[in-house]
C-alpha cells in the first residue's frame, strides 16, 4: 500500500524546500483547502437545490438559498480575511479589489481567484472548479493596492485549482511541481493521488476547442485545427470540449493534448479578443502548466510574461502538452504544414 500523505503535511513538506519561508504561505494554502471543502460539500449538493429550494429565493424552509457562484466567492473570502496573510484580494465575482477589513491584520500576500469557473454548466452536473494564485505584495504595509496585484504570472509564488468532479481533487504548485490530490469525504482531508504530474511533451492527439467560434477566428488559427483533424497531423486528433476550463485543462494535464480558447474577433473587431480573465483564469493555469512541462500562451506572447492592466483583463489561451503548443506558434507564424483541407 503506498503512503497515506495529507495536503497539509505535503505543505510543511514544499515548505521545507524553502528554508528561508516562515510558514505564511503555508498558513494560506491550508486555510485555502478548508474552504475548498466547504464549496465542495455544497456543489455535491446543487442536485438537491430543486428540491429544498431554488437558488436566489428562499427553500422550503423560508432559509435564503445563495447562488452557488456567491456562495463560493463568500466563503473564500470570509475563511481569508481574517487570518493575517494576505493585503487584499481580487476575485472574478467582484467588480473591484476586495480589502481586507480594518479590524483585521494585513499580511504580506495577494490572493486572485475564480471561485466557481463553469458554473452555467452545473445544472447538468458538469465539473466546476476554484482557480486561485498567490502574489507577493509589492508595497511595504497597510492596505494592499492595484500594484500588488497586476503583477505577471511569472511573480505568481503559488497556484492551484479544485475540481469539483466525480471526486473533488486539488492540484496545486509553489513551483516545485504540480501535485494532484484528492478529497476523501469520509476523513474529510485530500490526500496525495497524483504527485509530481508531468504533461506528456508529445500527449494524446486531443484537441479542446469550442468549435462553435470557428469563423470569428483567425486565418491561422482556423488552418491549425483544420490541420488536426486532418491525416497529414498523424491524426485526426480526437475533439474533446467540456466547455469548463477546469476539466478540460485538468485533462490536458494529465492525458497531454491542446486546449484553446483563442482569439475572437466578435470581441473586438480589429485585434480579436480572448475569453478568459488573465489574473483569475489564464495565469494560474498557465503556472501549472509549465510546472508539468506544457507551454501557455496567447498566440504572440507566454501568458506568463503578461503584465495586467486591468482586474478583469481578458487574453486569448492556448496551453497544453510542448510539442503541440510549438507546433500551433509555426501556425501562427504561417510557416506550418499544409494540410489538404
Ligand atoms: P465563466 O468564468 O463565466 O464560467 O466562463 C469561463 C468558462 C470556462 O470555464 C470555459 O473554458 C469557457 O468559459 C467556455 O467558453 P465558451 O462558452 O466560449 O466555450
Ligand atoms: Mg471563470
Amino acid at each position: 500500500m503506498p503512503n497515506v500523505i495529507s495536503v497539509q503535511r505535503h505543505l510543511v513538506e514544499m515548505q521545507h524546500g524553502h528554508p528561508s519561508a516562515t510558514g505564511d504561505l503555508t498558513g494560506l494554502l491550508w486555510d485555502l483547502t478548508l474552504a475548498f471543502k466547504v464549496i465542495s460539500r455544497s456543489v455535491n449538493r446543487a442536485g438537491l437545490i430543486n428540491i429544498l429550494g431554488l437558488e436566489g429565493e428562499t427553500n422550503v424552509t423560508g432559509d435564503e438559498v445563495t447562488k452557488l457562484d456567491r456562495f463560493a466567492q463568500d466563503v473564500i473570502c470570509r475563511s481569508l480575511e481574517h487570518d493575517g496573510h494576505l493585503c487584499c484580494m481580487a476575485s472574478e465575482e467582484e467588480a473591484k479589489l476586495i480589502r481586507i477589513p480594518e479590524r483585521y491584520p494585513k499580511g504580506k500576500y495577494v490572493l486572485c481567484y475564480d471561485p466557481l469557473d463553469g458554473s452555467s454548466n452545473i445544472d447538468a452536473n458538469v465539473s466546476v472548479g476554484t482557480i486561485f494564485s498567490i502574489l507577493k505584495r509589492k508595497t511595504e504595509s497597510g492596505d494592499g493596492t492595484l500594484d500588488d496585484v497586476l503583477q505577471s504570472g511569472r511573480e505568481i509564488v503559488a497556484a492551484g485549482y479544485v475540481v469539483y468532479g466525480s471526486s473533488t481533487m486539488m492540484v496545486y504548485s509553489t513551483g516545485q511541481g504540480c501535485h494532484g490530490f484528492t478529497l476523501d469525504p469520509s476523513v474529510g482531508e485530500f490526500l496525495l493521488s497524483h504527485p509530481n504530474i508531468q504533461m506528456p511533451r508529445k500527449g494524446k492527439k486531443i484537441y479542446s476547442v469550442n468549435e462553435g467560434h470557428s469563423r470569428y477566428w483567425d486565418e491561422n488559427t482556423r488552418r491549425y485545427v483544420e490541420y488536426v483533424k486532418s491525416p497529414e497531423s498523424g491524426g485526426p486528433y480526437q475533439g474533446r470540449y467540456i466547455g469548463s476550463m477546469i476539466a478540460d485543462v485538468h485533462r490536458t494535464l494529465l492525458y497531454g493534448g491542446i486546449f484553446m480558447h483563442p482569439r475572437d474577433f466578435r470581441r473586438d473587431p480589429v485585434h480579436g479578443q480572448g475569453k478568459l480573465r488573465l489574473l483569475y483564469e489564464a495565469a494560474p493555469m498557465a503556472f501549472l502548466v509549465e510546472q508539468a512541462g506544457g507551454i501557455a500562451t496567447t498566440g504572440t506572447e507566454n501568458i506568463l510574461d503578461i503584465v495586467p492592466n486591468d482586474l478583469h483583463q481578458r487574453v486569448p489561451v492556448i496551453m497544453g502538452s510542448a510539442d503541440f503548443v510549438e507546433e500551433y506558434l509555426r501556425f501562427q507564424k504561417g510557416d506550418g504544414p499544409t494540410a489538404k483541407i
